[in-house]
C-alpha cells in the first residue's frame, strides 16, 4: 500500500461546497449555521479556503450528487481559483467522489473524509493515533472495494486511494486488511489496560465525572480551570481527541476524576463513532456527566440536541444512566445568565465562564454536594483488634464518630461509597467464617 498522503498540504487551495436540500425542514438559519461550522472544519484542515458555494439540491443525482449545471459551476470555480481540493458538506459514495474528481480535476473530500483528516492531524496519544488510523483504513477499504467492483480499476493519483491497476489494488486491499487486524489487536490491548486502570479507580472509590459537549463549547478550557491543569485548548474544532483524566480536589477535600473528551458534531460519521468508542468509554463509565454548552452560540439548543442524541446512541439514557448536569459555559458573553440549582443535580443548570472563572465556585460546590450524596452513612460494629477495617474507613470514607466499649470492640459511624460497603461486608463475612472454623 502506498503511504497515506495528507489530503491537504498547507498550500492547498480549497473550495467548500454546501449542498442545501430544498424542502428539508431545517430553517435557512440552521443551514447558514451549518455552513459556518463546515467552513470552520475546512479551516481546521491546514489549507486556504479560496471560495465557498451553496448549491440547492432539489433531487440527489446518483452519479454526481449535484445536477449537471452545478457540477459545471464548481468546475469553473476550481479553474478560476486554481483550487486543488473541493470539500463537500455531504457524504459522497465512492462513485460520486470519483465522478466529481474527474469532472473537477481536483481532489474531492466529503464530510467523513474531512473529519477524518482533522482527527488524524489532532490525535496525540497512541490510542488516538491507532483509532484514527483504523477509522481511515476502514473508510478507504470501503471505497476500494466498492470502486473496485463498479469502476475502472485505476484512480488518478489523488490521495491515499491511487493505485496503479488491478494487482496493486488487490495488494493494497490485502495489506489494509492486515494492518486493520494489527490495529484492532493493538487497540484491544490499550483498552484492556484502560479498563484495568478504571477498575483501580473504582476500588479507590473515586467517582468519575465526564465533560461532554459540542465541539468548541469550551470543555478543555473548563477542564483546565477546574483541575488547574494545562491541557491543550484552542479555538479550533476538535482540539481534543483523547480523553484526558485528572484528579480534581473539591473544596471539602474529596476527590473526583475529571475526564475531558472529544467534542461531538452533527452527523458524526458512524465510522468515527465506532472507532472512538474507547474514547467515549470514559463517558459510558462515568458516574456523572457534565454537558458543557456554549451559551453564546445561537445554535446552542440544536447542538445540545446533537449531544443528547449521541449520548442516547451510546446507551446513556434511562434510569441506569448517570445523571447529566447542564453547564452553560461562556456566560461572560451572555450578560444576565442565571444558574438554576435544584437538589436533583440532573435538574440543575449552571452558568459558568471557564475563561473568567465566573460560577466556578458554585459548580465545585454542586459537585461536592453530589459526591457526598453518593456516599451512604451507616453504623459499623468492629471486632476487637479489627484495625484494618477502621483504617479502610478512614482512608476511603468520612468517619463521623467512633465509640469504643469496654470489651475493646468499636462502633463506627461512617459514610462510604456503596461499593466500599460491599467490600466491608465481604471482609466481615470472611472474618466470621474464619472464626467459626478455627
Ligand atoms: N469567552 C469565552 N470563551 C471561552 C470560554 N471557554 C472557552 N472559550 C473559548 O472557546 C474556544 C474553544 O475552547 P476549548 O476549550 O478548546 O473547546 P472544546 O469544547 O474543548 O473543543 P473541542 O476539544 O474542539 O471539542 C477557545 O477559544 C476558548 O478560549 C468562556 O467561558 N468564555
Ligand atoms: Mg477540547
Amino acid at each position: 500500500m502506498r503511504e497515506a498522503k495528507s489530503t491537504a498540504s498547507p498550500l492547498d487551495r480549497a473550495i467548500s461546497v454546501h449542498p442545501e436540500i430544498v424542502g428539508d425542514r431545517q430553517s435557512t438559519y440552521a443551514w447558514q449555521a451549518r455552513a459556518e461550522e463546515f467552513k470552520r472544519l475546512v479551516e481546521s484542515c491546514a489549507c486556504e479556503r479560496v471560495a465557498s458555494v451553496r448549491l440547492p439540491l432539489r433531487q440527489l443525482v446518483p452519479g454526481t450528487l449535484f445536477g449537471r449545471g452545478q457540477v459545471e459551476h464548481v468546475r469553473d470555480l476550481v479553474q478560476a481559483h486554481e483550487a486543488q481540493v473541493v470539500f463537500v458538506d455531504h457524504a459522497l459514495s465512492p462513485v460520486q467522489q470519483r465522478n466529481l474528481e474527474n469532472a473537477w480535476q481536483a481532489k474531492v473530500v466529503d464530510r467523513t473524509g474531512l473529519i477524518l483528516e482533522i482527527f488524524a492531524a489532532r490525535a496525540r496519544t497512541r490510542e488516538g493515533v491507532l483509532q484514527v488510523e483504523l477509522a481511515s483504513l476502514n473508510y478507504q477499504l470501503g471505497r476500494l472495494v466498492r470502486s473496485w467492483t463498479h469502476l475502472e480499476r485505476q484512480r488518478g493519483g489523488y490521495g491515499f486511494l491511487g493505485g496503479p491497476g488491478e494487482r496493486q489494488i488487490e495488494l493494497d486491499r490485502r495489506m489494509i486488511r492486515e494492518r486493520i487486524r494489527n490495529l484492532e489487536h493493538a487497540l484491544e490491548k490499550v483498552r484492556r489496560m484502560r479498563s484495568t486502570q478504571r477498575a483501580g479507580r473504582r476500588r479507590k472509590a473515586i467517582p468519575t465525572v465526564a465533560l461532554v459537549g459540542y465541539t468548541n463549547a469550551g470543555k478543555s478550557t473548563l477542564f483546565n480551570r477546574l483541575t488547574a491543569a494545562s491541557v491543550y485548548s484552542a479555538d479550533q474544532l476538535f482540539a481534543t481527541l483523547d480523553p484526558t483524566l485528572r484528579k480534581l480536589r473539591l473544596p471539602s477535600g474529596r476527590s473526583l476524576m475529571l475526564a475531558d473528551t472529544v467534542g461531538f458534531v452533527q452527523e458524526l460519521p458512524h465510522e468515527l463513532v465506532e472507532a472512538f468508542r474507547a474514547t467515549l468509554e470514559e463517558v459510558t463509565e462515568a458516574d456523572l456527566i457534565l454537558h458543557v454548552q456554549d451559551a453564546s452560540d445561537p445554535m446552542r439548543r440544536q447542538q445540545a440536541e446533537v449531544v443528547r442524541k449521541t449520548l442516547a446512541q451510546l446507551g446513556l439514557v434511562g434510569d441506569a444512566a448517570p445523571p447529566i448536569l447542564e453547564v452553560l459555559n461562556k456566560a461572560d458573553l451572555v450578560p444576565g445568565m442565571h444558574s438554576r440549582i435544584s437538589p436533583q443535580i440532573a435538574e440543575s443548570r449552571i452558568a459558568v465562564s471557564a475563561l473568567t472563572g465566573q460560577g466556578i465556585a458554585q459548580l465545585l460546590d454542586l459537585l461536592d454536594g453530589w459526591a457526598s450524596s453518593t456516599m451512604q452513612e451507616r453504623c459499623l460494629k468492629l471486632a476487637p483488634g479489627d484495625g484494618r477495617t477502621l483504617a479502610f474507613c478512614h482512608r476511603y470514607g468520612q468517619v463521623l464518630d467512633v465509640h469504643m466499649d469496654a470489651s475493646g470492640s468499636a462502633t463506627v459511624r461512617v459514610r462510604l461509597q456503596p461499593e466500599d460497603w460491599g467490600r466491608i461486608e465481604l471482609h466481615q463475612g470472611f472474618h466470621r467464617l474464619r472464626k467459626k472454623f478455627r
